[in-house]
């Protein structure tokens, strides 16, 4: 049989580096897979059970491996089933290819089944590249230009096949006007400021008193580099939610999460700096910076688009953060007295027990924050933890210390549920012999995780560490947004929009071959723990969690406080089981500074 257009669609991949495919297969798409299985493994495809599950694990595997995301889907359901998935890659500047179905190109127009105008679909969420082929020469460009403007770019591309050109014979395009000779290959550049912006970003640095250090997913790859500069410059520094690992808590001036699902150190130490040093993050919420004009401002960025955009910066570096680091630490002066470093570290040790103290409160059966504090400890070397969204990104953010050598991620810009089990598939893909450990509500789990662990019935036994734990916080309630409408809105709660029904999560585990535990007391969590990371196989994790411990901000403002107020007296139906001691946490932490 000769080549077919599929056939060379893989043969290129696999040129391009291409090791592994996310997907779901469809009629759109089957010229492709007829390929695929041809060439004898050398891509591996990995089923999900849903396109958009492919989706999170193309743009997962793209964040835990550093390499291109991949994933396929048929035509039509399959393709847009895709695009939530695609987004959460987008916008969080992982370099992701779809690969879609299409009509024949005879049939499109026609209003044909599953035909939908893919281009225009993706137009958007892969806008740097988005093209729908139409004759078999122009497959080879197509597939160059799409992988290499999403490596060189770090965006999310798309190549649309109508299916009978799939099953076309490949034809090489001929030398003469009108088509194009492309070729495979990119190398990552050393992307670097000049000397003399390295040098304006030292002066700002080395008259600032108080320096604060604002890291993100930018600085995933430059934590040595991120240490010797706050060191040089006895600095503290705080992580925005996907730069949960670029520095390892166990450091004294390093003060955990920002934002709406962090510390209290790390808002205090944005109050209260005079210099600004920003390194790799996008974080949105301006609230939790400096007051404009309290502190000079330097940042550096990869993506010159994502410059003083939080904070006017009076320098602004574009550059790859552990190559601009490494130039820029000469130039800096060591900082005298060691005090700011120091208030930072007090305050750093204070928080500690403070959230130790807010993990043990009694609740009704267990408090949610217990379950992140008592494994904090336990987390072997070298984990890799992911968390969906809900209020267990808050327990995720706050409690858990990362070491040296862990790896962390969840959908950040897209803040999607549904995406912590696939992104701890994809991490098993990435790092088959390291430990992997998801954090899910139990709405997020009914919404499409769930389905997924069928995916990890049907892997694990491939990959050599078998641990693989799924860790569900069933609290019967989408509760994150049930304190939002709270505490936002001071509205009570919406019982018809909020109340789930109760799953036995563990017993689903069991029936398609894990472990199951399950956890309705507190002192019960630990060994819990120690099980489900001593099994030999996967393990789901069900833990009763009370829906009424606030997963509120570490410094909620007066008026969001006065709404919590309202929402208490304007009957909420879950009014008389707030409990004593999580209000009186709430009012501590209304203050700033108290
Ligand atoms: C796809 C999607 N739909 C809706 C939301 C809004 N949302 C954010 S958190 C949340 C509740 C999640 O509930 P659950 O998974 O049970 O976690 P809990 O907050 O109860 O711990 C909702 C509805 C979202 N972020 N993503
Ligand atoms: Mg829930």
């Amino acid at each position: 049989m000769s080549q077919t257009v599929g056939d060379f669609l893989v043969e290129r991949l696999h040129a391009w580096g291409v090791k592994k495919m996310f997907g779901y297969p469809g009629d759109g798409i089957n010229g492709v897979f007829g390929a695929l299985n041809r060439a004898n493994g050398k891509i591996e495809f990995i089923q999900a059970r849903h396109e958009e599950m492919a989706a999170f694990m193309a743009s997962a595997y793209a964040k835990f491996s550093g390499e291109l995301g991949v994933c396929i889907a048929t035509s039509g359901p399959g393709a847009s089933h895709l695009v939530t998935g695609l987004y959460d890659a987008r916008l969080d500047h992982m370099p992701v290819l779809a690969i879609t179905g299409q009509q024949a190109r005879t049939a499109i127009g026609g209003h044909c089944q599953q035909e939908v105008d893919l281009p225009s679909l993706l137009k958007d969420v892969a806008g740097a590249f988005v093209e729908q082929a139409s004759a078999p020469a122009q497959v080879r460009h197509l597939v160059d230009r799409a992988i290499r403007t999403a490596l060189g770019e770090r965006r999310v591309t798309a190549i649309v096949l109508p299916n009978d050109l799939q099953e076309a014979p490949y034809q090489e395009p001929p030398r003469k006007h009108g088509t194009v000779h492309s070729g495979v290959g990119f190398a990552k550049p050393k992307t670097m400021p000049y000397e003399a912006d390295l040098r304006r970003a030292a002066d700002v640095l080395n008259v600032g008193k108080r320096v604060a250090i604002l890291v993100g997913a930018g600085a995933l790859r430059a934590t040595d580099e991120v240490i010797a500069v706050a060191d040089r410059l006895q600095a503290g520094a705080a992580k925005a939610l996907l730069g949960k690992a670029a520095l390892p808590d166990d450091l004294s001036w390093v003060t955990g999460s920002i934002g709406l699902l962090g510390t209290k150190p790390s808002y205090e130490l944005m109050m209260e700096c005079d210099t600004l040093l920003m390194i790799g993050s996008g974080f949105p919420y301006s609230e939790f910076m400096p007051k404009e004009g309290q502190a000079r401002g330097v940042q550096i960025d990869i993506a010159p688009d994502m410059l003083s955009l939080r904070y006017p910066m009076e320098v602004n570096l574009v550059g790859d953060a552990a190559e601009t680091l490494r130039a820029l630490l000469p130039l800096l002066d060591p900082k005298g007295d060691g005090k700011w470093r120091q208030r930072i570290a007090d305050n750093v040790s204070e928080w500690w027990k403070t959230l130790e103290e807010r993990a043990m409160v009694d609740a009704n059966p267990v408090n949610p924050q217990r379950v992140t504090w008592e494994l904090s400890p336990r987390l072997p070397d070298r984990v890799i933890v992911t968390s969906d969204s809900g209020s267990c990104a808050n327990w995720y953010a706050r409690d858990l210390k990362m070491r040296r050598g862990m790896m962390a991620s969840l959908s950040g810009g897209l803040a999607s549920m549904g995406a912590a089990v696939p992104y701890a598939i994809a991490a098993k893909f990435a790092h088959p012999d390291r430990p992997v450990i998801a954090l899910v509500g139990d709405g997020a789990m009914q919404m499409n995780n769930m389905a997924e662990l069928i995916t990890v019935a049907k892997y694990w036994r491939r990959w050599s560490d078998h641990r693989w734990i799924v860790c569900v916080f069933n609290n019967e309630d989408l509760n994150q947004v049930t304190w939002e409408q709270r505490v936002m809105e001071g509205d009570p709660k919406f019982d018809a929009s909020q109340q789930i029904p109760n799953v036995p999560y563990h017993k689903f585990g069991e029936l398609i071959g894990f472990k199951g535990i399950y956890v309705d007391r507190p002192d019960a969590l630990g060994v819990a723990w120690d099980e489900a990371l001593a099994a030999d196989r996967p393990v789901v994790l069900e833990v009763k969690t009370d829906p009424e411990v606030p997963p509120l901000p570490p410094h909620i403002t007066f008026e969001q406080a006065k709404h919590l107020t309202e929402a208490l007296t304007k009957g909420d139906p879950h009014e008389g089981s707030i409990i004593k001691e999580t209000a009186k946490q709430v009012w501590a932490s209304l203050i700033p500074g108290k």
